[in-house]
């Protein structure tokens, strides 16, 4: 996990190399990268979606995940954070942490995670290992354990000494880095490497009691801690989450990546090291766990969806506890339903191995044809006689949409059936109506996540499809408290429905969403008749009253009403629920809210003036500068309505050297002008 390019993929595909999983080294810039296996990754020579695979290393078997970096593709790293064990965090050596370095960081923090960071492109020019530990510090509060000193930097970087045993490492450069030598540490080195591994010491007994009565008790006697109890100190710190171990590389120029593999092995957890996973049972809604033992009763978690063209679906799958075989039926706690498993794979970015099961600790996928029930996102397979629904993955809502139409009346059918696959999919991305036209919409998080579904629809589902104007999911809200009051009956009456409520409407806190409450007495409004209230609020709620966008951060309280025996029915309730909501939304003072970003430009020196005045004209909150070799990082909010095109614009007023990255931060009131814009609008 990282910022876009940081080297994942790059990193990746030496681990594919090195542990024999591939035999040949393809490279990003070429589009021949193994887990840049989507025909847009190998054009843009960035990664979309998350590419799993298995390889071995000494006696072990890793299951990796390269993920992407860019922020609109944020459910892929949330996903594979959800069912890995551990996580391998990269940096680049010269722009240490970024914007999507430090959030998938909190990522992998609610999901606890332990995690190693590998600080690459070691190889260029203006490298600082240094710096970007001190970063590590910094801005992510670890106590890094930094295992190596590098031997030279930039253009003169060859390998590394290793702090632990006290021996250089240089890598071969001919056998593109499968040949090294492991020697004595240079002369002109031996005093650094000395300090290095003090330093490394120390922080160790820091963090791990054991290791401090240890590190104690063997200078008292004048000896040093033997290798093995340094790796099991670090073990332990790692597994705890109270260190991070830090490699040194530059995969790109095929060095440190054995040393990063070892390091996996040796300090992250095995399925075995972590605690067993919790569920709850439908039934009866108590907590409860399963150890990972592969004999035991199922518990495995889909954790991603693949359309498999117009044949059927890839379900990956993390099995927890028990034995995932083909053949078998088991029960998707979640849908409450039994499911056939036909087909097992284990993947390799976009390859099938066929394989019989899937043991706890393993990942792996099922086939299965379209038609077939299959588990989407964040379901929960399990044993029939021992139910249970894991923790689900969170997922992000959709900030930016389009409308989208088929070219061809032709196109239409293919259009929906194909939305419906790829919204599957992606849980980020959803599938709606636009209120005033009617249009098809697709939302998503960003223009570029859009941009990859549109071309999609084109190349995998052969539909042509002409997009609109990129539009925010603006949100309404309320700013005051009111009342709204309405009866419905109907005279003649025939037929009687009869319906009568009093409502109070309250703002809530940003994130709040909407709430429904029933302070009511049944002499009012009869209990019966609550659920026809609360879900016509909730659907009055869904269309705003300033502009018609989903109105959020209100509570709605049914207070009264009135009864009548033989008259009163549902719809009637409905009906004066639906006018009593919106007098009271109109009295409350309604507004429009806009997605607001966390942005982090990174401008060259020469141009941050003007990059900066691009930013101010947008609305941009500036909330810090800092200064990196050669380059400015501002830091800023900005609403999200001001960046679309920001690429574009970017690009020109930096000649193409800037870079930005953003991600949603919150809801916040747009200015009165674009109030009433949008108002006059939707009106129109
Ligand atoms: N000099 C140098 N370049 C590197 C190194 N590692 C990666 N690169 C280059 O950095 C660019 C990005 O590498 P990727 O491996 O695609 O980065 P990524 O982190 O997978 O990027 P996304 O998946 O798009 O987030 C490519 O041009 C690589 O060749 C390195 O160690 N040294
Ligand atoms: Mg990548």
């Amino acid at each position: 996990m990282a910022h876009i390019d940081a080297g994942k993929t790059t990193t990746t595909e030496r681990i594919l190399f090195y542990s024999g999983a591939i035999s040949r080294l393809g490279e990003v810039d070429d589009g021949a990268a193994f887990t840049d296996w989507m025909e847009q990754e190998q054009e843009r020579g960035i990664s979309i979606t998350a590419a799993s695979t298995v390889l071995q290393w000494g006696d072990a078997q890793i299951n990796l995940i390269d993920t992407p970096g860019h922020v609109d593709f944020t459910i892929e790293v949330e996903r594979s954070l959800r069912v890995l064990d551990g996580a391998v965090a990269v940096f680049s050596a010269i722009e240490g942490v970024q914007a999507q370095s430090e959030a998938v960081w909190r990522q992998a923090d609610r999901y606890r995670v332990p995690r190693l960071a590998f600080v690459n492109k070691c190889d260029r020019v203006g490298a600082d290992p240094d710096a970007v530990v001190e970063e590590l510090r910094q801005r992510l509060a670890v106590t890094p354990l930094v295992l190596h000193l590098p031997i030279g930097l930039g253009a003169e970087f060859t390998g590394v000494v290793d702090l632990i045993a006290m021996t250089a490492r240089t890598w071969d450069h001919d056998s593109h880095g499968v040949r090294f030598t492991d020697a004595a540490i240079p002369t002109e080195l031996v005093d650094d490497a000395l300090i290095a591994r003090d330093a490394l010491l120390d922080a160790l007994a820091e963090v791990d009691d054991q290791f401090l009565a240890a590190f104690v008790e063997a200078a008292d006697a004048g000896a040093t801690v033997a290798p093995a109890a340094i790796h099991a100190a670090i073990r332990r710190a790692t597994l705890a989450g109270a260190a991070v171990p830090v490699v040194l590389g530059a995969a790109f120029r095929n060095k440190g990546v054995h040393n990063l593999l070892d390091a996996v092995v040796a300090y992250l957890p095995s399925p075995l090291d972590v605690a067993p996973v919790v569920g709850v049972v439908p039934a009866t809604g108590a907590t409860t766990t399963r150890a990972p033992d592969a004999s035991g009763p199922l518990a495995a978690l889909a954790w991603k969806v693949m359309a498999d063209g117009d044949r059927g679906h890839v379900t990956y799958v993390r099995v927890y506890a028990g034995t995932l075989v083909a053949g078998q039926t088991v029960y998707n706690a979640t849908k409450a339903r039994p499911e056939r498993i036909e087909r097992l794979v284990r993947m390799h970015a976009n390859r099938r191995e066929d394989v019989e099961a899937l043991p706890a600790g393993a990942i792996g996928a099922i086939i299965a044809g379209l038609g077939e029930p299959s588990a989407t996102t964040g379901d929960t397979l399990c044993d029939p006689a021992a139910p249970l629904c894991l923790d689900p993955v969170h997922v992000p809502e959709p900030v930016i949409g389009i409308t989208i139409e088929p070219a061809t009346a032709a196109d239409e059918a293919r259009l929906r059936f194909a939305l419906e696959r790829l919204a599957a999919e992606d849980p980020s991305f959803r599938v709606g109506v636009d209120a005033d036209s009617g249009a098809t919409t697709i939302a998503g998080m960003g223009e570029l996540h859009l941009e990859i579904l549109v071309d999609r629809l084109r190349r995998e589902f052969a539909v042509d499809a002409r997009v609109g104007r990129v539009q925010v999911a603006y949100r309404e809200t309320i700013t005051a408290r009111a009342r709204g009051e309405a009866r419905h009956s109907l005279a003649p009456r025939v037929p009687a429905d009869h319906g009568h409520v009093v409502l109070i409407v309250e703002p809530a806190s940003r994130g709040h969403g909407f709430r429904f409450e029933n302070q009511a007495g049944a002499a009012d409004v009869p209990a019966e008749f609550v659920p026809a209230v609360a879900e016509a609020a909730a659907e009055a709620a869904s269309i705003g009253v300033v502009a018609g966008f989903p109105m959020t951060d209100l509570t709605v309280s049914l207070v009264g009403g009135s009864f009548h025996v033989v008259d009163s029915t549902p719809r009637g309730y409905r009906l004066a629920t639906t006018r009593a909501f919106r007098d009271a939304a109109v009295a409350a003072g309604p507004t429009i809210l806009e997605p607001v970003m966390e942005l982090e430009v990174r401008a060259p020196n020469e141009h941050t003036g003007d990059v900066l005045g691009e930013l101010l004209s947008r609305r941009a909150k500036i909330s810090g500068m800092e200064a990196r070799p050669g380059v400015q990082v501002i830091a800023a909010a900005v609403p999200l309505a001001e960046m679309v095109g920001y690429a574009t614009v970017l690009r020109s007023s930096s000649r193409g050297r800037g870079t930005y990255s953003m991600r949603f931060a919150h809801y916040a009131e747009v200015p009165t002008a674009t109030r009433a814009r949008l108002a006059a609008r939707a009106h129109a």
